[in-house]
C-alpha cells in the first residue's frame, strides 16, 4: 500500500535528520517539519477517515508507531544535544580563578595630613576636642579678639588677604578658638587644625597653609603644662628620644609668649653637617604662650578665675622636616609622582 510505504520512507527520512541535527534548535525544526500540525505524518493522520474502512486500522497504526518512533528519537537526541551544549557553555563561560587580578593602584596619606592626623590624634588621647571654623573670617575674629586693633602694625606683619566687607582669609586658625571661648564655658580643650592664607610665595611659604593651633583654658593652668604639653606632642610626633626647649619670643595674644625648638632627630645635634637641622641640633616646630588676660576678657572670661595657654604648629613645614622634602610649594601641586613616595 502506497501510504504505508510513505510513511515508512517519512519515518527514515526523519531518523537521518533527526541523528543530523546539530543543535537543539535544528532537532526543533527537524520535529515541526516532521510532527508539526502541516507536518506530511499530520496530514495523513487527519486523512484517515476518508480512507476504505479495512485500511484505517493498518495506516493510523503505522502512523501512530512512526510518531512515537520520532518522539523517542527526538527525545533522546534532544537530550545529548542539550548535555553537549551544557558542556560547552560551562567550559566557555569558566573562570580562570588563578589569573592574576586587574592592578587596583593604592593611594597614599599626604605628608601634612600624616602630620596632622598623628598631631591631632595626640591631642584628642589627652582629652582634647577638635574644633573647625570658617576660612572667610571677619576682621573681627582673624584680629581684634586676638588683642590685634584697628590700625595696629602687628596686622600689617600677616600679609593678609582682604576681602570685601571687612572680611578676609585667616590669617591662623586662632579664630576657631576664639569662636569656641564664645560659644562655651571653661574648662576648654581644643585643637584646631587647618588652612591658613597669607601673601607669601617663596620655596618655604605658599599662599596656603595649614596650622593646627591648641587651645587649653582652665583653673590653674601654668606655663609647666604648657611645656609638659608639647614636650609631650613631640615626642609621640618625633620619637621619644625628641626634646624640646623653649625661647622668649612675642605674640600678640599670649603673655609670656615662647618659640618651641624639637631637638633634631636626624643628628639629635652631634652633626655639624646635618642637612636637617643644618648643624644647629635644633628644629623649630612652632610658637605658644600664656593666653593674654585680654583676650580672656574680650571672650567674657574673668582672667583672675582662669588661665590658659594656646600653641600652633606648620604641618606642613614638620611634614618638610620629617620627610626631607626642600620645596614646600611641592605640597601643593597634587604631582603623583611626588605623592605616591610617601
Ligand atoms: C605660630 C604661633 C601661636 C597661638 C598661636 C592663640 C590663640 C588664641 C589665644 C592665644 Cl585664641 N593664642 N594661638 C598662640 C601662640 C602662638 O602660633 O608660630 N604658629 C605656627
Amino acid at each position: 500500500m502506497a501510504v504505508i510505504e510513505r510513511i515508512n520512507e517519512l519515518e527514515s527520512e526523519a531518523l537521518a535528520a533527526v541523528s543530523g541535527a546539530g543543535s537543539t534548535g535544528d532537532l526543533e525544526s527537524v520535529r515541526v517539519r516532521y510532527l508539526g500540525r502541516s507536518a506530511e505524518l499530520t496530514e495523513i493522520k487527519k486523512g484517515i477517515g476518508t480512507l476504505p474502512v479495512d485500511e484505517r486500522k493498518q495506516v493510523g497504526g503505522a502512523a501512530n508507531r512512526v510518531s512515537r518512533s520520532l518522539e523517542a528519537a527526538i527525545g533522546s537526541r534532544s537530550q545529548d544535544l542539550a548535555g553537549g551544549e551544557r558542556e560547552k557553555r560551562l567550559r566557555e563561560e569558566a573562570v580562570d580563578v588563578t589569573l592574576p587580578g586587574v592592578p587596583y593602584p593604592k593611594g597614599s596619606l599626604h605628608p601634612t595630613l600624616r602630620i596632622i592626623d598623628d598631631v591631632v590624634d595626640f591631642f584628642v588621647g589627652l582629652g582634647y576636642r577638635i574644633a573647625e571654623g570658617p576660612e572667610v573670617e571677619t576682621d573681627y575674629y582673624n584680629f581684634t579678639a586676638l588683642n590685634i586693633p584697628p590700625e595696629h602694625p602687628a596686622r600689617t606683619m600677616q600679609d593678609t588677604f582682604f576681602l570685601d566687607d571687612g572680611l578676609v582669609l585667616r590669617t591662623h586658625t586662632s579664630p576657631v578658638q576664639i569662636r569656641t571661648m564664645l560659644s562655651q564655658e571653661p574648662p576648654v580643650y581644643v585643637v584646631c587644625p587647618g588652612r591658613t592664607y597669607r601673601r607669601d610665595s617663596d620655596p618655604t611659604h605658599t599662599p596656603m597653609f595649614n596650622q593646627i593651633e591648641g587651645l587649653a583654658v582652665d583653673h590653674g593652668l601654668s606655663l609647666a603644662h604648657l611645656k609638659g604639653t608639647l614636650a609631650a606632642m613631640a615626642r609621640h610626633t618625633f620619637g621619644e628620644g625628641a626634646v624640646t626647649r623653649l625661647r622668649p619670643s612675642y605674640f600678640q595674644f599670649t603673655e609670656p609668649s615662647v618659640e618651641m625648638d624639637v631637638s633634631c632627630f636626624v643628628c639629635g645635634g652631634a652633626d655639624q653637617n646635618c642637612k636637617v637641622c643644618k648643624g644647629a641640633g635644633w628644629l623649630e616646630m612652632g610658637g605658644a604662650g600664656m593666653v593674654d588676660p585680654a583676650v580672656l576678657s574680650e571672650v567674657g572670661y574673668d582672667p583672675e578665675e582662669f588661665t590658659g595657654f594656646a600653641f600652633g604648629f606648620g604641618p606642613d613645614r614638620m611634614a618638610m622636616v620629617k620627610y626631607g622634602v626642600p620645596d614646600l610649594r611641592l605640597f601643593f601641586e597634587g604631582d603623583l609622582r611626588f605623592l605616591r613616595q610617601f
